[in-house]
């Protein structure tokens, strides 16, 4: 109707206008240097994330929702992400942080404009203002992205946000049991889901234990008191093999200080606090967890049903509190903490069954290759999905506090490399019922 229709042209100019607000304070709370240099080799440089963010919008929106001619020729090369890696970005002539904050804001201008009079129900483009949700959401993706880089990046503080509040410790059930049977996995309905998101379709799985929390920074330091890192059957060959390699021994931005860990967050160095989910370990290191304490990881449909599976109405839902948009008082979304709140958060947040900081918090590395499901249809470019299917990649779930709600939702999809663990990664261990 068109009230349905003003109401998605508020939400993308309200999600827009967020994602900027954001990507602005990430790129002007350090110095110009700072923005032009490469923090990482993993990242690029701040600077190129910007320009890409506006590149992207000014393609997908301006030129192929609203027919317009390229601003400024040659650009686009510069900032496609399949023609240079991001260990290349810094040595190519990109546009300086002023020039690429005017190209930015010049796009943003005219895509406002273009998104007050867009047709809704013309192609499957702009169906329900699809484009401009997914350029709000490539814009948050790179919002997350620019927040890794800067954990990356030494020197003083350059963020800072209020804690998460403190909580009790979880005294709840250690386990959920998830019951077998039929479930719908993906989505065929939810307006600016991604191509990889769909469509519905059904699963059947057999019955199996999940986590209630993910697994802590306590409980992952008993897995490397016990000699984790140095027991070569907790883990896969490979991940034995990578461990070895790289002299990995504990997650990322630990350090050892006497009998007590450290770690280094946005400039500060505090304690690890035992109550918090564990993060920035890759998908070897929580698979090794999981098999020490006679578990496995979810996989992705496991985490998907413990998420969305509604047992009374059968139905799956938006989100593990139902279908309402996720508020502050569900999960810890939106870079509003810089970090994941203790295990045992959010109680309104949690699923029918339970389950809870499905959302939010920390990514949740899943035991699944990332695949398309059944019926896929790479939209709108193949380049955004499906040239990662395959088994080089591990699906994560759930998103971090670093995720804007606008991407993130019960069957929103990420993925990476098993040695990824610079993301904001942790995870949560499940067993089947049998076992
Ligand atoms: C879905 C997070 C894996 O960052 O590579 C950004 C998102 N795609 N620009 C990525 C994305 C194109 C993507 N991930
Ligand atoms: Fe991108």
């Amino acid at each position: 109707t068109e009230t349905d229709t003003e109401a998605l042209r508020e939400r993308a100019r309200a999600c827009l206008t967020t994602a900027r607000a954001r990507t602005t304070l990430l790129t002007t709370c350090v110095d110009e240097p700072d923005l032009t240099a490469q923090h990482s080799p993993l990242m690029s440089p701040l600077v190129w994330d910007l320009a890409h963010i506006a590149n992207q919008e000014e393609l997908w929106l301006l030129r192929a929702v609203g027919g317009r001619e390229a601003m400024r020729p040659g650009l686009d090369s510069l900032y496609d992400a399949f023609e240079h890696p991001r260990a290349e970005r810094p040595s190519l002539p990109l546009l300086p942080p002023a020039e690429a904050r005017r190209y930015a804001a010049e796009v943003r201008v005219r895509a406002l404009d273009l998104l007050a009079s867009a047709d809704f129900h013309g192609t499957r483009l702009t169906e329900a203002g699809f484009a401009f949700g997914m350029v709000a959401q490539h814009e948050q993706q790179h919002d997350e992205t620019m927040l890794i880089t800067h954990q990356l990046r030494r020197g003083p503080r350059a963020l800072t946000a209020p804690d998460p509040d403190p909580a009790p410790p979880f005294t709840g059930p250690a386990e959920v049991l998830v019951p077998g049977g039929p479930f719908t996995m993906g989505t065929s309905d939810e307006p600016w889901a991604l191509d990889n998101e769909r469509p519905a379709h059904p699963r059947r799985l057999a019955p199996f234990w999940i986590d209630t929390v993910p697994v802590t920074n306590a409980a992952y330091q008993a897995f490397i008191e016990d000699g984790g890192y140095t027991t070569e059957r907790w883990w896969t060959p490979e991940g034995w093999a990578h461990i070895r390699r790289h002299g990995i021994t504990a997650p990322l931005f630990w350090r050892r200080d006497g009998d007590r860990w450290l770690r280094q967050r946005f400039g500060v160095t505090e304690p690890v606090p035992p109550d918090e989910p564990v993060l920035h370990v890759c998908w070897y290191e929580a698979d090794a967890y999981a098999r020490w304490a006679g578990r496995r990881l979810p996989t992705e449909a496991e985490w998907e049903k413990a998420a969305r599976h509604d047992p009374v109405s059968g139905r799956s839902r938006r989100y593990p509190w139902g279908d309402a948009d996720p508020a502050p008082e569900h999960a810890n979304l939106g870079q509003r903490h810089l970090r994941p709140a203790p295990a045992g958060s959010y109680p309104a947040g949690q699923s029918p069954l339970g389950v809870r900081q499905l959302i939010g918090d920390v990514w949740e590395w899943t035991a699944s290759d990332f695949l398309p499901y059944p019926g896929f249809r790479a939209f709108p470019y193949k380049e955004y999905s499906e040239v990662f299917f395959g088994s080089a990649h591990k699906v994560l779930r759930g998103g971090s506090f670093a995720v804007d709600p606008v991407a993130c939702r019960g069957t929103f999809r990420n993925w990476d490399y098993p040695v990824r663990r610079q993301i904001f990664s942790g995870f949560r261990t499940a067993r089947s019922e049998a076992a």
